[in-house]
């Protein structure tokens, strides 16, 4: 009969390890943290019954040390770690160095971890499930008539990406044969100083593709279930920065038919605990596999708000050997959530990381708003860490309302000390297109100009213009824009009489 853990290590930090720390002490089990120097101070120390200083700031000396992180669960005789994301969560050397220790790692077995981490087993091994993948060919790319016979076969155009690459690096579309060769070269060269790796391959090119996501849950006797999908095209620089469910592009059919495939890939693997299925889905609606993420998700709120599921403490209990807490039918897509990632990067300057202290702040509150964070009054954002801050969710009963409610709310947050993405959140969400939820994966590139144009120059100068430019368009929000650009920093004090000045004069 499995019995649920009495304590278990969460191996994170930030707005993810407060999450954790919070289903844990819901499940009544004891809350271990780890923080390195630089998160002496950090809310989930405060929050967990028992923390261990695990080493000094730099992540590598600290959060991402298997030996560490093992000894201090032994020390502290806890029965399970939970990874979260980023950090070693898709390691299958801390999942095995677990199971050596008689810990259990609240993931799936390390193997897949190995598997699906992997660009060509995983597509491998998805194309012996049956599940559709982008046609191309997955082995390097060894001679130039080798390539330019692929890419005739797939018609052009065609995508050259990197054989151990991700999140873009290495990419290059090429509309016709005579720029194969240039593309691959940069290609490699990009891949080459990226990941110490030159091998690319070939696919076929979606033009405007769709990222959309299937979420399942396995338990350890076999039962999969999946909690539908995620919307995740509002990417910059193949970073997410809002997510949706259900997905705005997707009807019931295509939704039915990619949660079957996923349900059935996972079957397949015999898939333990929370995983994603990524897929690409271009304007023919047909989806295509592009890789599966073994572990929890940034984006796993969004979920949790349309469906009602606990995914923490589901991933938990599987992890304790209980059975799924659902069966399929129990689960439903009701109503429609939102998820806005809060970064410490300054839109008005590259989205360039802009850690310090955050001096006081105003969160936005109400009915279906829910923020994960783990901002306090006066608390640091680090340097060394990914920016994130948390990410502000809202829930509505149709999509509509919901943004209606996520305009109101990052209107209402505020935050004083450092800038943040949430000026940018309140651009991108007053875009025809978002509204209207007609976006896909160029979306940001296509739509959001205002901070990509304007050249590096000085943060008032640039204010100005983005003032200027917004005032241009939206009279009102230039000045709103402004002003809680205002209450960020006395500096601009100068700007802002600047930018109203000539806005009275009507020169804006
Ligand atoms: C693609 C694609 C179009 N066709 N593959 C970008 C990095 C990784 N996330 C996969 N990516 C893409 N792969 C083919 N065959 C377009 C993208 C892509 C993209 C995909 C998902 C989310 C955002 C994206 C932004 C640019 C390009």
């Amino acid at each position: 009969m499995a019995k649920l853990f009495k304590k278990v290590l969460v191996a994170n930090r930030g707005e993810i390890a407060v999450r954790i720390i919070r289903a844990l002490r819901e499940m009544a089990i004891d809350a271990v943290a780890i923080y390195s120097e630089a998160d002496k101070s950090a809310a989930h120390v405060s929050l967990a019954d028992e923390a261990y200083l695990v080493g000094p700031a730099p992540a590598l000396e600290s959060y991402l040390c298997i030996g560490k992180i093992i000894q201090i669960a032994k020390n502290a005789h806890v029965e399970a770690i939970h990874p979260g994301y980023g950090f070693l969560s898709e390691n299958e050397d801390l999942a095995e160095a677990c199971q050596k220790a008689g810990i259990v790692f609240i993931g799936p077995q390390p193997h897949l971890i190995r598997l699906m981490g992997d660009k060509v087993t995983s597509r491998e091994t998805m194309m012996k499930a049956k599940v559709p993948v982008v046609p191309g060919s997955q082995e390097p790319i060894h001679s130039i008539e080798q390539a330019k016979k692929i890419a005739k076969n797939l018609e052009y155009p065609i995508l050259v990406k990197a054989s151990a690459g991700g999140g873009g690096k290495g990419m290059r579309v090429v509309k016709q044969e005579r720029d194969l060769q240039k593309s691959i070269d940069a290609a490699e060269r990009e891949s080459q100083s990226a990941f110490g790796d030159k091998r690319v391959y070939i696919e076929k090119y979606l033009e405007n593709p769709h990222h959309v996501e299937i979420q399942i849950l396995g338990d350890l006797k076999g039962n999969v279930i999946h909690l539908f999908e995620r919307e995740c095209s509002i990417q910059r620089r193949h970073q997410k920065v809002i997510e949706e469910s259900p997905s705005p592009f997707i009807d019931d059919a295509l939704r039915k038919k990619m949660c079957e495939v996923a349900v059935r890939a996972a079957k397949t693997l015999k898939y333990q605990n929370a995983g994603t299925f990524e897929f690409l889905v271009d304007q023919k609606k047909k989806f295509y596999f592009l890789e599966m993420n073994t572990r929890l998700q940034v984006e796993h709120p969004i979920t949790e708000m349309v469906t009602g599921v606990d995914m923490v403490k589901e991933q938990i209990r599987i992890a304790a050997g209980f059975p799924l807490s659902y069966q399929q039918k129990d689960i439903h897509q009701f109503g429609h959530a939102f998820e806005c990632r809060i970064y410490a990067e300054d839109p008005l300057n590259q989205f360039l990381p802009c850690p310090g202290k955050i001096t006081s702040y105003r969160i936005a509150q109400g009915p279906f708003v829910r923020l994960d964070s783990y901002m306090e009054p006066g608390c640091t954002i680090p340097v060394y860490y990914d920016p994130l801050i948390g990410k502000v969710c809202v829930w509505g009963p149709n999509r509509r309302e919901a943004v209606l409610r996520l305009k109101r709310v990052l209107k209402e947050f505020v935050i004083h000390g450092i800038r943040t993405t949430l000026i940018f959140h309140r651009q991108v969400i007053n875009i025809p297109n978002f509204v209207q939820g007609k976006y896909d994966t160029n979306f940001i590139d296509r739509e959001f100009k205002i901070t990509k144009k304007i050249p590096k120059q000085p943060l008032q100068d640039m204010v100005l213009s983005v003032a200027a430019i917004d005032a241009y368009k939206k009279r009102k929000k230039a000045i709103t824009l402004v002003q809680q650009e205002y209450h960020v920093s006395p500096w601009l004090k100068q700007a802002r009489s600047e930018s109203m000045r000539k806005f009275n004069r009507g020169f804006l």
